[in-house]
């Protein structure tokens, strides 16, 4: 096809191109003249389906230096300010040697901005400037810490009063890249750099928050489908178990208290000193047999992998790694070495398929042990130095003596960070050999792990759906891995911070996500365990992971009052199972994330818009935690629908609110919940596992008319979901008029499996 004028803009050192697709998304290409040979042959495919040949096209005005994209009539966004040059926004100029291509979205003042992944901050992002590149942060994280391990560029405009009151924007580049989103005046803007000789974005409009979401999982990839048992409450410690005795104890321990949990963790303690893929045989002699004690008692056990390979001939890792030349190269062009866990140690390079066909046997092998699950950690990569970098480290702390200096905080902080930032000079090569520079590609590391061990899971187990959790990421890691943010603190701040980042990673496409419920550094406080297990207990990803030798915070480790509150929240989960199963298969179909802010679930309320401590999970649920250390009552707001005001219905006590703000009595054992009108919640008695299913599903519904509970089951670990076998169904509840009770029916929407339960039970 020969683009029209409305396709492409050109000037003496800009040309751009647009593309439309029929899934309503388009394409602009914004490239210099001459255009560069550049190319990216890493950055994942995209679903972008059919090209849009006539109708639903969109088009560029203006020039290349102020240009904007229109569709169907409407203008959606507006550029300007295009250079071949670091932006002049960005304040750290120390990444400006690279070559960089830079812009400025032009915005209304009234606009918000969401998503751009795992990012700190608040849930909207005006006021920062964002960074992509996968980093360890190392040690302890601040609310103002940037960036993270996972990159995901993009983000989501929120307009008023607009046909398209959506606008997504995915920056298709795996480069470095800035996001400056600034407020100031009753203008907005969005400043874009990537360190790339050329641009290629994505626009997204849409009508819906949820039109969005679904569109940008359309194109990067769906989220996996998970197992059942990884949605149960898991529970991890760096140092716990030290041993096999240990790990028995562990899950003993939790079916004598009657507090649910379907996996321990290992991690890097089990590991026979810190070699991926080994157990240390002193202190866990028997892997397999303890795999199977474990499953025994209805446990999983997920062991965690580091990407470093000890550099140490006759480890069988090494050795057929050097074989099969699969590790990443340093600038000489030799297998890389750098510090991490076991010493001295080669990288393997996942962008290749040889690599990745290496690592898929090596993780074979844990599951010939017995091992359900795989957790990747360091995948950024972060490692820890280099002989290169550590001459680099020594040279700039001479420079700072010599400037009169002295050895305080700042100068440890800047040995952390060189420390833990990818030494520079690494060289990747693609499949046919080809060399290319690792900051082209470092964003996608973790992601091709992942992709990497989901290959490895499903030769194993061909049958089996995988579980890996993973630390650093990319756009589309949904389609293989739940992600956790890494080493947050045991402080009110970091539960805050931990609900924002869950709603957004979900707005970027990564609906299963969670922090280290109680947190990863410093020791929690009784009352902080408690809060963020009511908070966690909701969360996609449900997991109480610590640090090393901090105080111990198991749901026991306090005593009453609160282990029996800690134990009621994770049986709450438990009992809602069906519900969060039923959520979990949507976000698999659909994109849709767990969590949603209000706004999303409620777009005509202007009310809710501002609303970021209390949220939705799934349609029906509205969860306000406490967030506050001390706090007994919680103000919410409980938002009102297209046609007015709603009713809500108190979780815990029945009783019925309407729309609007209210204050409501929060004491350590209440977690605010409730059930929206004309919705309802499919439920069980609690049980100790997932894998245990009563056969009494029971239903939780506020009802005013009619309300549709949707209800999804199957086996819950094959993929013979996929062939058909599982069961879809919606309960109709319709309130009869004059009559005491509500009319109940069960529509099979699909009927490949039996339903689970035999009885169905109204609340
Ligand atoms: O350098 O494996 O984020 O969850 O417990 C620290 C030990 C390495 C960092 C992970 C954390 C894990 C820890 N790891």
């Amino acid at each position: 096809m020969n683009p029209t004028d409305s396709d492409r803009l050109q000037s003496e050192d800009f040309s751009l191109d647009i593309q439309s697709y029929e899934s309503t998304a388009c394409r602009v290409d914004i490239s210099p003249v001459p255009r560069p040979e550049y190319q990216n042959p890493f950055l994942p495919s995209l679903n972008t389906g059919e090209e849009s040949q006539q109708g639903g096209t969109f088009h560029l005005e203006g020039n290349p230096q102020q240009f904007r994209v229109f569709f169907e009539g409407n203008q959606l966004a507006e550029f300007g300010s295009l250079k071949s040059s670091f932006p002049a926004w960005a304040r750290d100029k120390s990444r400006a040697p690279e070559e960089w291509t830079s812009l400025i979205h032009e915005i209304e003042g009234s606009h918000s901005i969401f998503g751009l992944g795992e990012k700190t901050k608040y849930l909207e992002k005006s006021g920062g400037t964002y960074e992509m590149w996968n980093r360890d942060p190392s040690g302890l994280y601040t609310h103002n810490e940037d960036p993270l391990y996972t990159s995901i560029p993009f983000y989501i405009v929120r307009k008023d009063d607009d046909p398209f009151s959506y606008l997504g924007l995915y920056l298709h580049h795996s480069e470095r890249s800035k996001f400056d989103v600034q407020n100031r005046l009753g203008r907005g803007k969005v400043g874009l750099g990537v360190a790339a000789p050329r641009i290629s974005m994505f626009l997204l409009p849409a009508t819906t928050l949820k039109e969005v979401v679904k569109q940008f999982t359309q194109l990067t990839g769906k989220p996996f489908m998970p197992p059942k048992w990884a949605i149960g409450y898991h529970q991890s410690n760096y140092g716990i178990p030290h041993d096999e005795e240990e790990a028995r104890d562990m899950a003993r321990k939790f079916r004598q208290k009657e507090i649910p949990c379907d996996a321990l963790y290992f991690d890097i303690q089990h590991m026979d000193e810190h070699r991926v893929f080994s157990w240390d045989r002193d202190r866990f002699p028997d892997p397999k047999g303890l795999m199977e004690d474990l499953h025994e008692q209805n446990f999983k056990g997920v062991t965690i992998v580091d990407p470093g390979i000890k550099k140490e001939e006759g480890y069988s890792p090494y050795d057929t790694g050097r074989e099969r030349d699969v590790f990443i190269k340093d600038s000489e062009g030799e297998d890389f070495v750098g510090s991490l866990w076991p010493g001295f140690s080669t990288f393997p390079d996942f962008l290749r398929s040889e690599t990745r066909d290496w690592w898929a046997k090596y993780n074979n092998q844990q599951l010939d042990w017995g091992v359900d699950g795989i957790w990747n950690d360091m995948n950024e990569p972060a490692i820890f130095f280099s002989r290169k970098n550590l001459y680099e480290q020594a040279r700039q702390i001479q420079q700072d003596i010599d400037k009169g200096k002295s050895f305080g905080s700042e100068l440890k902080h800047h040995l952390i960070e060189m420390a833990t930032t990818t030494p520079e000079g690494l060289q990747h090569r693609d499949d046919s050999g080809e060399y290319h520079p690792h900051e082209k590609v470092h964003n996608l590391y973790g992601y091709y792990e992942a992709k990497a061990t989901t290959e490895g899971l499903k030769q194993h187990r061909p049958n089996k759906r995988p579980f890996i959790l993973t630390r650093a990421g990319f756009s589309g890691i949904q389609k293989y891995a739940a992600k956790w943010t890494g080493d947050n603190s045991s402080t009110w701040e970091h539960m805050k911070l931990s609900v924002y980042m869950v709603l957004n990673l979900g707005l970027s496409g990564v609906p299963f996500s969670g922090p280290d419920i109680g947190g990863f550094e410093g020791d929690v406080e009784p009352e902080l365990l408690t809060r963020w297990i009511q908070l966690g207990s909701l969360f996609p990803f449900c997991r109480n992971h610590s640090g090393l030798d901090t105080v111990p915070q198991q749901p026991w480790s306090f005593g009453e009052p609160y282990e029996r509150i800690n134990k009621e929240y994770i049986s709450l989960r438990y009992r809602i199972m069906p519900y969060l199963y039923t959520l979990f298969y949507k976000a698999h179909r659909t994109g849709l994330p767990l969590f949603r802010p209000l706004f999303m679930e409620f777009p005509s309320d202007n009310e809710a818009r501002s609303i970021t401590d209390h949220f939705m999970v799934g349609d029906a649920l509205l969860a306000a935690p406490v967030l506050e250390r001390g706090a007994s009552k919680k103000s919410l707001y409980l938002p009102e629908g297209k046609k007015g005001t709603l009713d809500w219905q108190d979780w815990w006590t029945g009783k019925s609110y309407e729309s609007g703000y209210h204050h409501f009595d929060a004491p350590l054992e209440k977690l605010p919940l409730f059930i929206r009108e004309d919705h309802g919640v499919p439920l069980t008695e609690t049980v100790q596992h997932t894998e245990d299913l009563p056969d009494t599903l029971r239903l939780r519904y506020n009802l005013k008319q009619k309300a549709r509970v949707p209800i999804y089951h199957d086996d819950g670990e094959t993929k013979d979901f996929q062939e058909g076998d599982y069961f879809f169904g919606e309960f109709v509840i319709d309130a009869q008029e004059g009559e005491k009770h509500a009319d109940v029916s069960l529509e099979a929407k699909h009927e490949g499996r039996e339903p689970f339960w035999d009885n169905v039970v109204l609340e």
